[in-house]
């Protein structure tokens, strides 16, 4: 069996630094990155920057900057809020490196040699923010006077003073009309299908596979993959008068990072990725251009594509003009990463679009790392220390917990294989919530005073330390640096080291002995609402 796991982020552009909606999509792959690693495999995780877009020189140009150092300056914003974020990739690539150009100039000559590449001619509506063509049912018309706007099927008069617009970024699109290069996907409709049904979740969750293949159903346009006006970019090798628009530049970048030739690092065995993250505004792309473009370069095809939904901040569209775009290292700072991830990983369904609430945050956070799991924690590290139980606390789980951690295993190893990280975080705090009531109704603060109740004390006090363990070995790829911690206050500080050593299967079915001999630091703070 493949023992690697390869895992993307999607190249975000750099015509702004990353705000929550971004963090969103590089903590899913992550947490994921995380959970394969302690699982035996050879992990890499490869984020990145979109750099040739016409957006960036447009931000460059509004900045009196030159493009290069523009750039530079960028790539290293974007680096310090996923290092702030402790976001472990393994590669960070930027689409102005040389690697990355020549990987790009050998894709497209191939695809032009074998004639999947071919010139033409197109007059299309163009919107420069949203960096693609529009057709007539992409837009929305606007009154130019009253500035109201109406969907495109409505019945409204055309007239000199209706424009049409793009409900995105409410410009008029550009009209192009220029030589381009084509990717003849239209030839690739049928081996699409057959690879669709032959990997029934290559894209997940299943509605928005559903979406594609209704979409492949429907007609499979060919797509334009140059510019000619554009001069920052990738020179097409055929025709060094136009550049690569979007897509053969962006995507390609997935492979480059496995093509490097560096050795010892093996990169090649990388390919095909595991999975890409990606929200479902590029899902067309990566499911349907995505495939069929390295099918005509002869590559091997990706075995999952996790869609995102869209994040808003006050049912409001994330936007730096709208000054809603939240900082998500400052918001870390502010409050704490563990309460970032934890709200935006297991408040929402991968999927569906949401709305960041701060208040629902704080209040996910207090009552599920605050409440559920420190007040467990904090139990079972008094009441150890009181029962002056510093001796090796060694006995066997209560048959009850017992039965709910198998439940638990099977439920968190289930989602956990589908991505479903909801899932995996709402079945270990059910679990938790179950713990909590076993001690609650156990009670063995009163039962301590009872010298005939020694052993049943200490069978209870074991069960507790023994699932706070696994929850916390279950939880490290979310929280690795609060886990640490944890395992600090079980005496259990070397965890941390043996997990990075892929040890996570030999940790969870060890019979563990606890000795704890003192009282740990609040772990997690409650945090007031303001
Ligand atoms: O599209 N909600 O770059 P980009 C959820 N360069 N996710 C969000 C989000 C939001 N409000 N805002 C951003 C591009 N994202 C291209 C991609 S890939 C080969 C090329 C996340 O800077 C989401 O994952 O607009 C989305 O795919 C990505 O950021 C888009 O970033």
């Amino acid at each position: 069996m493949k023992n690697t796991f390869f895992v993307t982020t999607p190249i975000y552009y750099t015509n702004g630094i990353p705000h929550i909606g971004h963090a969103y999509s590089s903590l899913i792959a992550d947490s994921i990155a995380r959970y394969q690693k302690i699982n035996w495999k050879q992990v890499k995780f490869s984020t990145w920057v979109d750099e040739n877009s016409q957006k960036a020189l447009d931000k460059a140009e509004e900045l009196g900057m030159e493009i290069m150092p523009y750039l530079d300056m960028m790539a290293k914003e974007h680096k310090q809020v996923w290092d702030g974020l402790n976001i472990k990739y393994t590669d960070f690539i930027r689409t102005t490196e040389a690697r990355h150009h020549k990987l790009v100039r050998e894709v497209l000559q191939k695809s032009f040699d074998n004639g999947d590449i071919y010139e033409g001619e197109y007059e299309w509506m163009y919107c420069v923010g949203c960096e693609s063509f529009k057709k007539d049912e992409d837009l929305v018309f606007r009154n130019k006077t009253t500035g109201e706007t109406f969907p495109i099927s409505s019945s409204v008069k055309i007239s000199e003073n209706i424009e049409k617009i793009c409900p995105d970024h409410l410009k008029v699109p550009q009209t192009l009309k220029e030589k381009n290069y084509f990717f003849r996907l239209s030839k690739y409709e049928q081996k699409l299908k057959d690879f669709y049904k032959k990997n029934p979740s290559f894209v997940m969750p299943q509605d928005r596979f559903n979406e594609v293949i209704a979409f492949t159903d429907r007609w499979l346009e060919d797509f334009s993959i140059s510019r000619e006006t554009n001069k920052f970019g990738i020179k097409l090798p055929f025709d060094e008068t136009q550049v690569t628009y979007v897509w053969y530049d962006a995507l390609f970048n997935y492979v480059t990072v496995c093509d490097t030739n560096d050795f010892w690092k093996n990169d090649s065995n990388f390919w095909p990725a595991d999975l890409h993250v990606v929200w479902k505004d590029i899902i067309r792309f990566h499911a349907i251009y995505w495939p069929a473009m390295l099918l005509s370069a002869g590559y091997e095809l990706p075995k999952n594509i996790l869609t995102t939904g869209y994040f808003t901040v006050d049912w409001q569209k994330i936007s730096k003009s709208l000054w809603n775009a939240i900082d998500p290292v400052e918001f870390s700072a502010k409050y704490s990463k563990d309460l970032l991830t934890l709200y935006i990983l297991s408040s929402f369904n991968i999927g569906q679009d949401w709305d960041f609430d701060q208040k629902q945050a704080i209040l996910t956070y207090n009552a599920k790392l605050a409440n559920n799991f420190w007040n467990l924690l904090n139990r079972a590290v008094v009441l150890t220390l009181k029962m002056d139980l510093e001796s090796w606390l060694s006995s066997k789980v209560d048959k009850y917990i017992w039965d709910n951690t198998k439940k638990y295993f099977k439920d968190y190893d289930e989602a956990f294989a589908r991505y479903d990280l909801k899932k995996t975080l709402d079945s270990t705090f059910r679990f938790l919530d179950s713990v909590n009531n076993y001690v609650t109704t156990k009670e063995p603060w009163t039962l301590m005073k009872d010298e005939a109740k020694q052993e049943e004390v200490k069978t209870i006090m074991y069960t507790i330390c023994e699932s706070i363990r696994q929850v916390s070995l279950n939880l490290y790829p979310f929280f690795p640096e609060k886990m640490s911690e944890v395992f600090e206050a079980l005496n259990l500080k070397w965890y941390k080291e043996e997990l990075e050593l892929w040890k996570y299967n030999e940790l969870r079915n060890k019979k563990e002995t606890f000795y704890i001999k003192e009282k740990s630091p609040i772990l997690f703070e409650k945090f007031e609402l303001e």
